[in-house]
């Protein structure tokens, strides 16, 4: 396969995971380009489960470099549990490379991802209190700490006091937290970085190397189009450029180098945190809400919490084909529709007597569309073992070429269950 981006196309959750392990062995190496342990990709092999959260899914692969990029912030405490999960599990990290320029999340960047929720009142963000928000904020205030900088004691101290300069008081004076001291972040830390010394590297360069010697490259992406800081529904998002140009900005690799964008888009749409969803299912009054959530086990990788979930948005799919440039679509979930007599697609939005075929760019629109729905007939049979695109009964077909004229662009695998296997490859 050439070099390809691997993209979530609504809020997240559609299954990256699973078909970036399943397409992971036709590449020579999988980096993940934003993001940090917010993110949760779920890999299932055999009766085995894994959730992981800043480990890229070519991991799996002992033959396969696996970059954490520079567009990606790393805690390091969490990190090494994933190495260690891995090492006692007898999969190999020998072949994980962190840039040495991702950003370090702090004990601080978590205080205070706590501390402005609690501020938002009714209005907060539903972040995965991970400390994300803070720490890109500080990469932007140009008062971040790189996992370069944690490698050499002398430049973390001079940085770390800079820094604190800046958090302290506000840790203090605004919220009532308790201060940090150097010391007493340098006591965790340093000995955190002499066991991730090994794995630190100039991965752009190494990237580059790899492209210059014919290898191809998966960029994994984490969260998803909706969840970008600049084409999300903001405020109502992540901290980080999770569409297909992130790829670029976040690994070091030039965009000449990418010939194909995958999108990853679940049959139905769900979403965790806080902010419009126009489709959404309310699961307290909504059977079928009920159904999507528990038929579809919703729950959050990282957090737990129970996800949001509603009928097949085609505005967003559109938007997202549009906004990422998808050369074409892995449809997931779809075996979780086989419950419903009856299923629908909303084909675009009502906002305030306006009918919209794409995303409003005005957040107030948005926030009031009301979808417009058409429904489809269902299938109403196990479709867990179809393995080709004609075994599966003729009006899940049928579904997956509404929501290809949707979304404008080319649905190439189809997955019909959770394991590798259970996956439909077009041609
Ligand atoms: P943050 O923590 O600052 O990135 O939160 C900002 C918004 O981004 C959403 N977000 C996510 N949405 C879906 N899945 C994510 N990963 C986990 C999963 C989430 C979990 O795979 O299930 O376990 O709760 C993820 N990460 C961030 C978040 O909900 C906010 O809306
Ligand atoms: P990611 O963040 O996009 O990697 O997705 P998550 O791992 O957070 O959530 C997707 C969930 O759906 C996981 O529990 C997967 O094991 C599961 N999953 C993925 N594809 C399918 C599928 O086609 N059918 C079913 N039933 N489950 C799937
Ligand atoms: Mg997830």
């Amino acid at each position: 396969m050439p070099s390809t981006v691997l993209v979530g196309t609504q809020w997240g959750d559609e299954g990256k995971g699973k078909i970036c392990d399943l397409i992971a062995p036709e590449f020579d190496c999988v980096v993940r380009y934003q993001g940090g342990n917010n993110a949760g990709h779920t890999i299932v092999v055999g009766d085995k489960k894994y959730g992981l959260h800043q480990v890229p899914s070519g991991i799996m692969y002992p033959d396969c470099v696996s970059v954490i990029g520079n567009g990606c912030v790393v805690n390091p405490a969490v990190l090494l549990e994933e190495i260690d999960m891995f090492e006692g599990d007898g999969i190999s990290t020998a072949n994980l490379k962190v840039s040495g320029n991702a950003h370090v999340i702090m004990p601080y960047h978590v205080d205070l991802d706590g501390a402005y929720e609690e501020l938002l009142g009714k209005n907060n963000i539903g972040t995965t209190k991970r400390g994300i928000g803070p720490c890109y904020q500080d990469k932007m205030a140009r008062i971040g700490i790189r996992m370069q900088d944690l490698m050499d004691e002398a430049t973390f101290r001079e940085k770390l006091e800079i820094a604190l300069a800046r958090v302290n008081p506000q840790l203090e004076r605004i919220f009532d937290m308790p201060a940090y001291t150097v010391d007493q972040i340098c006591e965790t830390y340093l000995p955190m970085a002499e066991r991730l010394r090994p794995y630190i590297c100039e991965t752009g360069l190494l990237l580059n190397n790899l492209v210059e010697e014919g290898k191809e490259i998966l960029f994994e992406g984490a969260q998803a189009t909706l969840l970008d800081i600049d084409h999300g529904t903001y405020p109502f998002v992540t901290s980080s450029n999770c569409t297909a140009g992130g790829a670029v900005t976040g690994s070091g690799v030039g965009m000449k180098n990418i010939d194909r964008v995958l999108g990853i888009m679940k049959a139905y749409i769900t979403r965790v945190g806080s902010g419009p969803m126009p489709t959404e299912l309310d699961y307290e009054t909504s059977d079928e809400g009920r159904t999507l959530t528990e038929v579809g086990h919703e729950y959050g990788v990282t957090t737990g919490r129970r996800r949001r979930c509603g009928w097949f948005d085609g505005v967003i799919a559109r938007y997202a084909t549009r906004v990422n440039g998808l050369t074409d679509i892995a449809l997931t979930k779809l075996d979780v529709l086989s419950e419903f007599d009856t299923i629908k697609v909303c084909v675009a939005y009502d906002c305030d007597g306006v009918r919209y075929t794409s995303v409003p760019e005005h957040t107030a629109a948005f926030a009031h569309a009301v979808p417009v729905y058409e429904e489809l007939p269902g299938w109403k049979c196990d479709i867990t073992g179809c393995r080709t695109f004609e075994e599966l009964p003729q009006a899940a077909q049928d579904y997956v070429t509404y929501v290809e004229n949707l979304a404008g662009c080319k649905v190439s695998f189809v997955a019909v269950g959770p394991d590798r296997e259970q996956t439909i490859v077009r041609d």
